[in-house]
């Protein structure tokens, strides 16, 4: 593909998935979204630009704030919607609701509340993979606040030792919570991911998904080809609250100028005339979307316990 038509679509895609949460925004005072939400907006372009590089038969394990890379994946938006309400049409049947999203087919193979939880799962699916001798490769993705976690050292530990086709995919807003990685983290990150013997690589402009999109593909291929552990971690800004769909400025705990220098360089803020010329067809399949989620029935009692 020519550069500009890259260009368009990965805003297209990146433009798709604000307008959903956007959307979500707009519906949640209304209590039809029938869970928390972790938005990500500000950081589509990360999810965007890595699945970008993905085959549909690769495996990706997602967390808590996974909207993003369930859309970007290929994760069907009408069930999605219907999920998000708690419906028995959700991609789940109405169980996951926004933070334990799932889509096999896809290859979003579960999120879940729990921080760095996900990464453990990915590293024994794909131990299981390669001993099955198959092709797929594997990604985690995970904030900044998932590297304090014991489970994050024992995967990059066994992932290793055990020569595991895996990316593992820091998504760096500097946040956990209300709390600044400069008050959390007394390591250097590259040195620590180095100790295991694992390639690190950074992508600072997180929010230009073209440039995710060749960069990450450096450390994807990279996993296919040596079928090793790679990890890379890529700079991000999460726009809203940690969890909601407000602002929390008045919190005290982050800076209103750093996300504004963030929002100058968002191509979605800032190339006013392709977001117009999108906005129409996007609108239109999300409205559709909203629809096939509020027709949706309820689960019945018996959905209860099925596929527990
Ligand atoms: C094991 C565990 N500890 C604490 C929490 C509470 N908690 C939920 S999200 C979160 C912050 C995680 O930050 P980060 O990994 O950077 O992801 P982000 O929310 O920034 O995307 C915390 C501490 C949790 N869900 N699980
Ligand atoms: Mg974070």
């Amino acid at each position: 593909m020519e550069s500009l038509e890259i260009y368009k679509d990965l805003f297209y895609q990146s433009l798709r998935i604000r307008l959903v949460e956007e959307k979500i925004i707009e519906l949640y005072p209304s209590d039809l979204i029938q869970s928390p939400v972790h938005l990500s907006i500000g950081q589509e372009a990360v999810a965007v630009g890595v699945c970008a590089n993905l085959n549909l038969d690769d495996w990706v394990f997602i967390n808590y704030r996974g909207h993003a890379f369930y859309l970007a994946k290929g994760g069907p938006l009408p069930e999605f919607f219907a999920e998000l309400m708690g419906k028995k049409n959700g991609q789940s049947k109405g169980k996951a609701g926004s933070m334990h999203l799932a889509s096999p087919k896809q290859g979003i193979m579960g999120a879940s509340a729990v921080v760095s939880s996900t990464i453990s799962h990915a590293v024994g699916a794909a131990l299981i993979s390669k001993i099955k001798r198959e092709n797929r490769i594997f990604v985690t993705n995970f904030g900044d606040g998932a590297l304090e976690q014991g489970a994050f050292h024992e995967c990059l530990n066994f992932a290793s030792l055990h020569k595991v086709p895996i990316l593992f995919l820091c998504e760096d807003n500097n946040l956990a919570v209300h709390s600044h990685k400069k008050e959390r983290q007394s390591f250097t990150l590259e040195k620590l991911v180095g100790s295991y013997g694992i390639p690190f690589h950074e992508i600072e402009e997180g929010y230009d998904f073209v440039k995710v999109q060749k960069l990450s593909k450096i450390s994807i291929d990279e996993v296919r080809n040596t079928k090793k552990p790679v990890f890379l971690k890529i700079k991000t800004s999460r726009y809203k609250e940690h969890v909601g769909p407000g602002e929390d400025f008045s919190a005290g705990y982050r800076d209103k100028n750093d996300i504004n220098k963030w929002k100058k360089l968002d191509p979605l803020l800032q190339d006013k005339k392709l977001y117009e010329s999108f906005l129409g067809k996007i609108n239109n399949e999300i409205e559709n979307a909203v629809k096939f989620g509020l027709e949706s029935p309820l689960p019945d009692r018996e959905d209860l316990l099925s596929d527990v």
